[in-house]
């Protein structure tokens, strides 16, 4: 089949609530995928992240297929032979005592504010049915209606009332506005560490260890979404690690699953996570063993590639590089170790002509918010590849 074949069954039977770059791509290696036509590019997005460890790892495929010939599938009802050896990973590489095992990002940060609700009420003495949950403007959490409910971004929310009640939203990035908004009731606070979609916006340097002191002494949990910024992206394990904050509750997904499988899960110390008792929370797939199998392959590739020391030397080379590109379209580059946005200004036209440009000279990357180029590639690549990018980057910031 051509690849028009497949984009007009695509368009024929699929709805459409993507408008995805004309590319048809059939196989992935490493930070490199092709298209059905033997073109090949870079992957700059790696799947918002969940390629951290590169398309199709080996020895992450080898545990997929490994478990794959033996037990799949279980449900919760009982046990198996490889979850406990998950959480083992977890706890050995975080700390944690606990984590819940889910599947997408949305799940688990659902949990989470399921898990701060149940603490506000059991813990902290809140009258019931009464707790708020602070999140910030510019959020990304997932698509669940309660998610939405919070979310700023008109295109996400507007559609889909009535809301999810119980969210206070607050500008991001200053502390101040966040310690006005605690109340008696506050029982959490929800933030990523860097917004991802919203731009590859960093706060300024002590924000979140300010919100993790006013949390501390106002008695109310801070929970990051380390979805998209966790597992090495931004050049140490966790982006939380930049300002030495440890969350009282960690939200996982994407590259806990190597690309290969969909896994996450929420991390918290005993006296958070142990408050859930059986049958309160659950999922059909949450912690299958293949899941399980692939989540541990997929925190051993982390550790044994030393992936975040790598993201933050190639980040810091990459931005370096591309804040030298002579442009008259670049406002701004900014990130932390390999997730990267380069902002463009307004009269640049918007993004997507750069990334459909980029795609024709063999890079794939993403626009996101209008004006912002994200440049998120899996953190297995090396610097040869780097500079072989900055061709075509240099090509495509320079189009007129
Ligand atoms: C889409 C971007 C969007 C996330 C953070 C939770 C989730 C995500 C910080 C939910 C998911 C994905 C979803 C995908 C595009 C992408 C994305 F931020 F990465 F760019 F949409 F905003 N927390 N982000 O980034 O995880 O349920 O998807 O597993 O929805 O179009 P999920």
């Amino acid at each position: 089949m051509a690849p028009a074949d497949y984009i007009r069954l695509e368009e024929e039977y699929g709805a459409h609530n993507y408008q995805p770059l004309e590319v048809v791509l059939t196989r992935g290696e490493g930070v490199w995928v092709w298209d059905t036509a033997g073109n090949k590019y870079l992957d700059c997005l790696s799947a918002y992240s969940a390629l951290n460890q590169g398309h199709r790892h080996p020895a992450i495929v080898a545990a997929l297929v490994e478990q794959a010939e033996k037990l799949t599938l279980t449900s919760r009802a009982f046990r198996n032979d490889q979850l406990g050896l998950f959480y083992q990973a977890l706890h050995a590489l975080t700390g944690y005592d606990l984590a819940l095992p889910m599947n997408t990002g949305a799940e688990a940060v659902e949990t989470a504010l399921k898990l701060a609700r149940k603490w506000g009420y059991a813990v902290k003495g809140i009258p019931a049915g009464q707790a708020e949950i602070i999140t910030a403007a510019g959020n990304f959490h997932g698509r669940t209606l309660s998610l939405i409910s919070f979310s700023t971004e008109a295109l996400y929310r507007d559609p889909f009332g009535p809301f999810t009640p119980g969210f206070v939203s607050v500008p991001y990035g200053e502390a101040a506005a966040l310690e006005r908004a605690l109340t008696p009731n506050t029982a959490a606070v929800l933030l990523e560490p860097i917004q991802g979609e919203a731009g590859v916006i960093v706060p300024p340097a002590g924000y979140l260890r300010a919100v993790a002191d006013l949390c501390r002494a106002r008695n109310v949990l801070l929970m990051t979404d380390e979805i998209q910024t966790g597992l090495g992206r931004t050049g140490k394990l966790f982006a939380s690690d930049h300002e030495g904050v440890r969350p009282d509750v960690m939200i996982l997904g994407k590259a806990l699953g190597g690309g290969v499988y969909p896994v996450s899960a929420v991390l918290a110390d005993r006296p958070i996570l142990g408050l859930f008792q059986p049958g309160e929370h659950g999922s059909t797939f949450g912690g299958n063993p293949l899941a399980a199998a692939v989540g541990r392959a997929a925190l051993q590739v982390l550790q044994d590639e030393r992936l975040s020391e790598r993201a933050a030397r190639e980040g810091e080379y990459f931005q370096e590089r591309l804040a030298e590109i002579p442009s008259p379209h670049v406002k701004e580059v900014r990130g932390r170790g390999l997730l990267i946005g380069v902002e463009l200004k307004p009269e640049a036209g918007g993004a997507r002509r750069f990334c459909e440009a980029l795609a024709a000279r063999g890079v794939l990357c993403k626009e996101t918010h209008e004006n912002v180029l994200r440049l998120a590639p899996p953190l297995v690549i090396d610097r040869a590849t780097i500079d072989w990018a900055l061709g075509p980057l240099t090509e495509v910031l320079n189009l007129s």
